[in-house]
């Protein structure tokens, strides 16, 4: 795809099969050709932000991708990828299957009541911005490096790696 907009996603996933369930969705996420992979990051595990007490680890991962979809039909097909693995919404931050957020969708800022772009919470989360600047180092979020703004998060202390077999 040339002429495709890059845009950043974050996945996240603290019930079931975490694992297997980021690996199918970062697939199904660039099965139609009109998204392509670009970059994957690794996968860490990192404590909850928010939400009921108590719930489990997280593991989060973020992707860049290429696409022809605009931004709206970009929400539509990660909503599409967190359906297919039955994600059930009852309480807001609480436990997910699958969590799909667009961080940034080329340099588009955007406010309406579906979709706000770059994300609004992004800049201030360790468990999408420590992923990212190891994937890539000279990202920026605002005109601020990635790896500055995760040096900053509150969060940071509560990501770590990922090590299969450790509780899963
Ligand atoms: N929406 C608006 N902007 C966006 C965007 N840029 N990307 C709207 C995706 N969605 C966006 O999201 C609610 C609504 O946000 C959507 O209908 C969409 O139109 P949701 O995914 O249905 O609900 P949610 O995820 O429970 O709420 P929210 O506010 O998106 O939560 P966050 O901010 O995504 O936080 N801790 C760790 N360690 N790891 C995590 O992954 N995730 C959350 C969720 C909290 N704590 C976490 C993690
Ligand atoms: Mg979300």
């Amino acid at each position: 795809m040339s002429g495709g907009v890059r845009s950043v996603l974050a996945l996240g996933s603290n019930l079931g099969e975490r694992r297997d369930t980021l690996s199918l969705a970062v697939a199904a996420l660039a099965e139609g050709g009109d998204v392509r992979l670009r970059q994957v990051s690794e996968v860490v595990q990192t404590k909850p932000v928010g939400g009921p007490e108590g719930q489990p680890d997280f593991l989060n991962m973020v992707v860049e991708v290429e696409t022809s979809l605009g931004p709206l039909e970009l929400l539509r097909r990660c909503q599409d990828v967190e359906n297919r693995h039955h994600r059930v919404r009852e309480v807001r931050w609480g436990p997910r299957t699958l969590d799909i957020d667009i961080i940034t969708y080329g340099d588009v800022v955007l406010e309406t009541p579906e979709l706000t772009l770059p994300h609004p919470r992004a800049a201030g989360r360790a468990f999408v911005l420590e992923p990212w600047a190891r994937m890539d180092p000279a990202a920026t979020l605002g005109g601020t490096p990635v790896a500055e703004l995760a040096d900053r998060a509150a969060d940071r202390g509560g990501v770590g790696p990922y090590r299969p077999g450790g509780g899963e």
